[in-house]
């Protein structure tokens, strides 16, 4: 019997802040943020939760929460300002100090090597469309295995290789703010090459178990009678699940429905063979085994068979009838346990233990009179979500650990600081921490 992980996440951009200090170089958030117009009233995470400097203070609250495991992530333009060659050795130093602190409060560190703050230097090179950014990762990787390894026995490689994709190649709305559509999929090819070749380098450092985390979404047919809605649905999930799952655990990629093709709308029968940039072995590297699938889970997607003038193969539908968070997001706990349930019916006995490596919500949390946050809507949320994972558990899916997003309030990508996602509440004006009336739930939820 396995024992299971509780943990909260978070990622360096949304919480450090100290942007320009210790030598860290800037990351394509840093040039991101500061275009007019790309990220809310023009929020930067120049100070975010100002983590960098109230770490000791983070930690503390962490373990007065009791988790067994803190997930977070590193920056690369901390460790290596220009994205490679010079080792800054203050970026190690912080993250050493961090993870001292978390061991010292007896709470397992789960760094993210990757979570979408890639030095702008690389990015200036081509960011992940050009193929040598994948042993550029691979390089810092091995940088900072070579700092942790002694201590640090759980890692991840990539947050969100889908979302970054989309969101920051495909339509712009994220860092690095490129509009490409179709002809951003390199951009997958490359993260997952990124991530073997990293596998590669924590197993060289003697790592003892690797993740991903990777954002998925059961997708739905809006009418399940509807042929061409289930078409819709089923080319969406192509691209947004099985096409970042399917090579770690299958070691190919997924036929590409027609209409996924860079460059064409007619669409081809293979991903790999359509993009041209898949290499003999690439498959083999992205294939090597890990020994956890991370998944981050929001909701579910629902499709329609598409428009005739639609660019894509899926119309993306609203989904209607649950309760919605502040982001207008729906509230689906069950999307969960159908998500972990069609993992396991995809890859059978290639899925590796799985951890839920993201899940929360963002609500308008404003402290009363009394200073206090009552967030019962989050622990609603909360506690749909796990009862939805110990389900999947009885279904057969061996789902080891859970982690909420996310331990603070943070800088929420292009919303800015307008989303609240966290289990304490930061007063962006003061720094000043509260936990909300979630954290005080969530440690009685795991401390039974
Ligand atoms: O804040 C993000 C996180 O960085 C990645 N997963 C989704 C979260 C909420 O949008």
């Amino acid at each position: 019997m396995h024992t299971f992980i509780w943990g909260t996440a978070t990622a360096a951009y949304q919480i450090e802040g100290a942007a320009d200090e210790d030598g860290r170089g800037p990351s394509i958030w840093d040039t991101f943020s500061h275009e007019p117009g790309r990220v809310r009233d023009g929020h930067t995470g120049d100070v975010a939760c100002d983590h960098y400097h109230r770490w000791p203070q983070d930690v503390a609250l962490l373990a007065e929460l009791g988790v067994d495991a803190y997930r977070f992530s590193i920056a690369w333009p901390r460790v290596l300002p220009e994205g490679t060659g010079a080792v800054n050795p203050k970026g190690l130093d912080f993250y050493e100090r961090l993870v001292d602190a978390l061991l010292e409060a007896g709470i397992a560190p789960v760094p993210t090597l990757y979570h979408w703050d890639l030095p702008q230097a690389l990015e200036d090179r081509g960011g992940w469309l050009n193929r040598d950014t994948a042993g550029y990762f691979a390089d810092y990787v091995a940088v900072v295995a070579e700092r942790l390894s002694d201590r640090v026995s759980r890692w991840i490689t990539l947050n969100e290789p889908f979302v970054h994709m989309v969101q920051g190649y495909a339509l712009g709305v994220h860092a690095p703010g490129r509009a490409l559509m179709l002809d951003a999929l390199p951009v997958a090819h490359h993260q997952l090459l990124g991530h073997g070749l990293a596998v590669r380098a924590l197993r060289a450092a003697g790592a003892p178990e690797v993740w991903i985390a990777n954002n998925c979404s059961p997708a739905r047919p809006a009418s399940p009678s509807s042929e061409a809605d289930r078409a819709a649905a089923e080319a969406y999930a192509t691209l947004h699940n099985w096409l970042f799952n399917d090579p770690l655990f299958l070691g190919t990629y997924p036929d590409l429905p027609s209409g996924l093709s860079p460059g064409s709308s007619s669409g081809e029968p293979s991903f790999g063979v359509t993009l041209g940039c898949v290499r003999d072995g690439d498959l083999d590297v992205i294939a090597t085994p890990i020994d956890g699938l991370g998944v981050n889970y929001y909701n579910p997607t629902l499709l329609a068979a598409p428009c005739p003038d639609d660019v894509l193969p899926f119309d993306i539908v609203p989904l209607t009838g649950y309760p919605t968070t502040a982001f207008g997001w729906p509230v689906v706990p069950d999307g969960l346990r159908e998500l972990l349930v069609a993992l396991k019916e995809r890859y059978g006995a290639a899925l590796p233990p799985v951890y839920v490596t993201e899940n929360g919500c963002s609500q308008p949390d404003v402290p009363g009179q009394d200073g206090v946050v009552d967030d019962q809507a989050r622990i609603a949320f909360l506690d749909g979500h796990i009862a939805a994972l110990d389900r999947a558990r009885a279904e057969g899916v061996d789902v080891r650990g859970y982690f909420v997003w996310s331990l603070l309030d943070n800088f929420e990508w292009a919303e800015g600081y307008h989303q609240r996602f966290g289990l304490v509440h930061v007063d962006f004006a003061t720094q000043r921490r509260t936990p909300k009336a979630s954290f005080h739930w969530f440690r009685e939820r795991i401390s039974t």
